[in-house]
């Protein structure tokens, strides 16, 4: 009888051992039965909780770069322009330049652009480019101008005249010639504050195209004294490192990447430009539409030639200045005119 009790028990036992080994443990058993990692402890089911350590030489993903905030007014609007098509006898594109202030002159210039202060000019248009040889023909084809003067200054750079020049600024010419043309063409000279507005904006800039020399910019951005000009004249001083590809006057317009805040061509270069005032030290009482003094001896002009090395005389804020007689062939013209 115990025999039978032992089989039948050892039968039960082993029925029971083949069940218990033969079931497959829960996957939270396995889970918890896990070796725990570096930084994990166990509950009280012996479940590994916590994050586990990264070893020190994990890889660690690298931070998201974070977005560069936008300078604040790196560009400051301007006035809105107008193109006008309408230009007179001349056929100038004029751009319409709305009523704005602006703060002329420099303080790290010449002692005759000091000191800085803020002017406000009432509504003004200038011409797009300088006034060209084919525009000045039309004048003097009219009876209302004359053949622009000797050039008392490089002769061989004269533009009226020659061939392939249509499209040139005309040079040698004084400032009474000037005056002249752009009375006939439906203007007049622009004033040197309207000039420096025209060439710089409102946004303090040193250059037409902003604030970096043309040397350092890699992009031609006007006529200047070049690599170009000492292959033709050795002895003449150049801007370093710097090749527009002339070495005389280039066609009105030939250096997009140099307009100025308006979209006016040729405002540093190619050739200087007169405009009305007289040269004297500013009249810092004069802050509205000034003029300049009523007398003098010597006419403005400004914003450099192809014959300027000077980085510094190609700021907007620059003057020079010279007798109003004066013709050279560094020297041309643009005009202005009142409420267009
Ligand atoms: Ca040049």
């Amino acid at each position: 009888m115990s025999r039978l009790l032992n089989v039948a028990l050892s039968i039960f036992l082993a029925v029971v051992g083949i069940l218990m080994l033969g079931l497959p443990p829960s996957p939270a058993r396995a889970e918890c039965n896990r070796q725990c990692q570096p930084g994990q402890a166990r509950d009280v089911n012996g479940c590994c909780v916590g994050r586990p350590t990264p070893p020190p030489d994990a890889p660690v993903a690298p931070p998201k770069p974070r977005p560069k905030p936008k300078p604040a007014n790196a560009t400051p609007a301007q006035p809105a322009t107008v193109t006008r098509v309408d230009g007179g006898p001349a056929s100038i594109n004029w751009v319409s330049i709305a009523r704005g202030t602006f703060t002329m002159g420099s303080s790290e210039g010449e002692d005759d652009e000091k000191p800085t202060r803020a002017v406000t000019l009432d509504r003004f248009a200038m011409a797009r480019t300088e006034t060209t040889v084919a525009q000045y023909e039309r004048c003097v084809q009219a009876g209302a101008c004359q053949p622009p003067d000797e050039c008392k200054w490089g002769p061989e750079f004269r533009t009226y005249g020659q061939s392939g020049r249509a499209n040139h600024p005309v040079n040698c010419v004084s400032w009474f010639q000037s005056r002249d043309f752009c009375a006939w063409a439906g203007g007049r000279l622009p004033t040197e504050a309207e000039w420096e507005y025209a060439a710089r904006g409102t946004d303090g800039r040193r250059f037409p195209w902003g604030n970096q020399g043309p040397d350092s910019d890699p992009r031609p951005v006007g006529n200047f004294s070049d690599a170009s000009a000492k292959a033709v004249k050795p002895d003449w001083p150049v801007i370093g490192g710097y090749d527009d590809g002339y070495a005389g006057t280039a066609p009105v317009g030939s250096f997009p990447a140099g307009r100025s805040p308006f979209g006016l061509d040729d405002m540093a270069g190619n050739v200087w430009e007169w405009v009305s005032d007289w040269h004297a030290n500013y009249d810092i009482s004069a802050t509205s539409n000034p003029s300049g003094p009523y007398s003098g001896s010597f006419r403005v002009f400004r914003g450099g030639s192809f014959i300027s090395d000077d980085v510094r005389s190609l700021r907007a804020a620059f003057r020079y200045s010279g007798e109003p007689s004066g013709a050279g062939a560094f020297l041309g013209f643009r005009c202005a005119r009142s409420a267009p």
